[in-house]
């Protein structure tokens, strides 16, 4: 993937959550307010209305003096969005209604009229804010109107920081971005109040509040018993890793269930989102690939996983859907011993034979043959060309990497991204001993000490309280991803005992967790490693940045849209990359490391002191693979969202020192390329305290490998045919048992393993 945005960015998003707030009674102020208290971070954010057709609200944030500052956003989305942020300042409370426009500050919202309500305080434990938000539930935007949905379920969002304001005492204050945000429901067509009691509280009045009870529909109607098919194979989660598991399972002739927790993607799986200029042409947002780049800039995001602290994409496809689909074929070093693979994995060729034969790469995409938007290629070509490197075609010689350099090959067919979703997917479905259930979250595997039974899910159609057993024999292979499945490991009694204590605290989730006496020990989350990878924003007379990717939603480039509708060729029928590259380095220790490059016109964001001309800008994305000896460690916390707990970049500095000598490298001989200018970092600012200077959450490459490491016991989770330490029949096939940075982005790699991790799960005997 190329770094697009930081994870202290990534945008808020939502649908429906599992926690959902109610209702509560404000004691210091009598007033009764829907809403929710966080438990990481112990905010409180609530809403009151009055009846429908007003054009404001009530809120509070309550926050323990930790919290530097709060944002609460009843509309979800952050772009666009109404966001109502507040922090202390001294004894008193500073706030601002403000709208993002783009994953940047939040700037000044004009319209909305905040009074502060005379419960708002700061002591020496908490502070609170309560506030009236006259002309807040509607408001423009360039795209139209949008509005608090008042008589509805809404998923409003809430952003935190232990980071303080720039500037406390002003009410505009810049201030970094969330250290963490997330979701909940909220039923705001129940959070209405008489006007009578509306209006006494907006006036600074008290009391009154009583919480009526709500009715709840968990008693009396009575519903038909629930049989539940058991199955040989369940598999959890269709991201690459999950669906080229199903495929081969069903191939063999096994009766195969995929659960996958999202909907569709792309209009052949029954997808229907997609840009008005593709209206009537049968096409998504997920199809087309020139599409990618909006991807980070949509009001709706509706594809992130919403309990994932990273980017991940939960539908069908995984992160194949929403990636930018550079697709590599495995030089022998990805899953060679040396790298952490059993010896048993060393041969990895007919596995990636199999997987090209089903999805073939391409370096040349649109349907006409021809290669568009080519000028970044060119520039970074000569750049490299003074540096020694040989231009080759990529994946026709996978071994030769050292300073090789070559067009950006992608799983796209036709014009249109394809990856597993097009290929093993469609085979499947079409078998009759194969079934796939989407918006099925699955919570936690069934057990018995070592033995699986079965799969607990949030669907209760599909089994007695949502369980699905397995037929005498079967197994369950869990493909959620790098993040997904060590939850539903720890969800199951299995991985170290400080995270299976946080389900234990959980109260919807501890009353699934075996006993204590069946918990089991594995390092899950450890040995968790990403690309850490940096962006240099260059300029040149010849680049065209393609006005960076912005309008390509609602306003493309007429000629190129019509070119793409015609027949799939043209610039829409890429991804955004145009060139990569490959470089060894040895580091202090000895040890090797490879670099990674990714050329693309434009640029996520661009700091400098120089005057530059938008128009000319491209992005190389550097990166370490192969070779890295920095880890982190995943978990999850007490909301049972997961994220890094140790962040995986540069914990060891010789993996920096290698890359800034990369960079340094990589820029020595950008003279002899005429009217190249590199703008980000500029001339003040050195490669080196570039570098040291990066915000550790945009080190981030989404590539996310080893949280459920393959190895051997008491170091890793998985055994050599993929199967979960101390269980009989658990196997993980998904990124989180890679134990170490392929050489490039990842999702080829994983299909290869997949391809031969269910040739081992078949192999292995006590199986249906
Ligand atoms: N990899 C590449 O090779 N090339 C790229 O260009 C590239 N770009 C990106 C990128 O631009 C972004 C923004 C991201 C997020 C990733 C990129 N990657 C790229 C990385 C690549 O997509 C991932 O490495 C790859 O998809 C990982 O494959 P896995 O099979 O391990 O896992 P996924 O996350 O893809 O799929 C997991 C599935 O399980 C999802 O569909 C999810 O909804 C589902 N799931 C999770 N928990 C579940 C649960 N409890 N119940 C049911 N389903 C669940």
């Amino acid at each position: 993937m190329l770094v697009r945005l930081a994870l202290s960015i990534l945008p808020l998003v939502g649908t429906a959550l599992s926690q959902a707030g109610g209702p509560y009674t404000d004691p210091d102020n009598g007033i009764t307010f829907w809403g929710y208290t966080e438990p990481v971070h112990g905010v409180t954010y609530g809403y009151v209305f009055p009846p429908l057709g007003g054009t404001e609200f009530i809120g509070e944030i309550v926050a323990p003096i930790a919290t530097k500052w709060a944002g609460a956003v009843p509309g979800g989305n952050m772009l666009q969005n109404l966001l109502l942020v507040a922090w202390p300042n001294g004894n008193s409370i500073v706030r601002s209604a403000r709208i993002a426009t783009d994953y940047l500050q939040p700037t000044a919202m004009s319209g909305p009229v905040l009074t502060d309500l005379p419960s708002t305080k700061v002591n020496s434990t908490h502070w609170k804010w309560v506030y009236r938000c006259q002309n807040c539930i509607s408001w423009s935007t360039p795209t139209g109107t949008k509005s608090i949905p008042v008589d509805a379920f809404g998923v409003p969002a809430w952003a935190w920081s232990s980071v303080a304001v720039d500037s406390p005492s002003n009410p505009q204050s810049t201030f970094l971005e969330h250290n963490d945000f997330g979701f909940f429901g909220l039923d705001y067509a129940a959070a209405h109040v008489s006007a009578s009691l509306y209006n006494n509280w907006a006036a600074g009045g008290t009391g009154g509040g009583t919480i009526t009870p709500t009715t709840t529909s968990t008693s009396t109607t009575s519903q038909p018993p629930v049989t539940a098919t058991p199955y040989d194979y369940i598999v959890v989660g269709s991201g690459p890793g999950g669906l080229v598991t199903a495929d081969r399972l069903s191939e063999a002739g096994k009766k195969v269930l995929l659960l996958e927790r999202g909907g569709p993607s792309t209009w052949e799986t029954g997808g229907r989102y997609g840009p008005e200029w593709t209206n009537g042409k049968n096409l998504t947002k997920f199809d087309v690939p020139g599409l990618f780049e909006s991807m980070f800039s949509d009001g709706n995001p509706f594809w992130w996983c919403k309990d994932v602290n990273v980017f991940a994409g939960c539908l069908m496809g995984g992160g194949t859907s929403i990636n930018g689909a550079l697709y590599w074929i495995s030089p022998y070093s990805d899953f060679a011993p040396t790298t952490g693979w059993p010896v048993s994995w060393g041969n990895h060729a007919p596995y990636t034979a199999k997987m090209k034969a089903r999805l073939p790469s391409t370096d040349a995409p649109s349907t006409d043959g021809k290669r568009y938007l080519m000028q970044s290629f060119d520039v970074a070509a000569a750049l490299l060309k003074g540096q020694g490197y040989t231009q080759r075609t990529i994946n026709d010689e996978p071994d030769s990497k050292d300073h090789s350099y070559g067009y950006s090959a992608y799983n796209f067919q036709g014009g249109m991204r394809a990856g597993p979703v097009a290929t093993y997917f469609r085979t499947a479905k079409a078998r009759k001993n194969f079934t796939y259930k989407q918006y099925v979250y699955v919570q936690n595997v069934v057990r018995n000490g070592p033995a699986i039974t079965g799969v607990k899910t949030n669907d209760t159609s599909l089994g007695p309280n949502g369980i699905i057993p397995l037929t005498a024999k079967g197994r369950v292979v869990l493909s959620a991803g790098a993040f997904g499945s060590p939850r539903i490991l720890f969800r199951s009694g299995i991985g170290p005992t400080d995270m299976i204590n946080v389900v234990k605290n959980n109260a919807e989730a501890a009353p699934n967790l075996p006993p204590q006496a069946q918990w089991i020990n594995l390092p899950v989350g450890y040995n968790v490693s990403d690309n850490p990878s940096i962006n240099l924003v260059f300029t040149h007379p010849s680049i065209d940045a393609y006005d960076n990717w912005a309008p390509i939603w609602t306003n493309p480039r007429s000629a190129d849209a019509s070119q793409y509708l015609k027949n799939r060729s043209g610039v829409f029928a890429q991804g955004s990359p145009r060139l990569n590259f490959w470089r060894a380095y040895s580091g202090s220790d000895g040890k090797t490391r490879w670099m990674q490059g990714t050329v693309r016109p434009g640029a996520a964001s661009v700091t400098t002191s120089y005057p530059y001309n938008a128009s000319q800008i491209f992005t190389i994305t550097v990166y370490l693979s192969t070779g890295i000896t920095s880890r982190g460690r995943i978990g999850i916390d007490a909301a049972m969202t997961a994220r890094p707990l140790i962040g995986p970049w540069f914990t060891d500095p010789i993996d920096k020192a290698v890359l800034i000598q990369g960079i340094n490298d990589l820029i020595s001989n950008i003279k002899s390329v005429s009217g190249l200018t590199l703008i980000t970092p500029d001339n003040k600012t050195t490669i080196t305290n570039y570098v040291n200077n990066y915000d550790p959450g945009s080190l981030n490459s989404n590539h996310w490998v080893g949280s459920n490491t393959i190895g051997v016991a008491g170091k890793a989770v998985v055994d050599e045919n993929a199967k979960v330490f101390n269980t009989n029949n658990l196997f993980v096939v998904d990124a989180s048992i890679i134990p170490q940075m392929p050489m490039s982005n990842p999702h080829g790699m994983i299909m290869s393993m997949a391809e031969q991790a269910v040739t081992k799960i078949l192999a292995l005997s006590g199986g249906p």
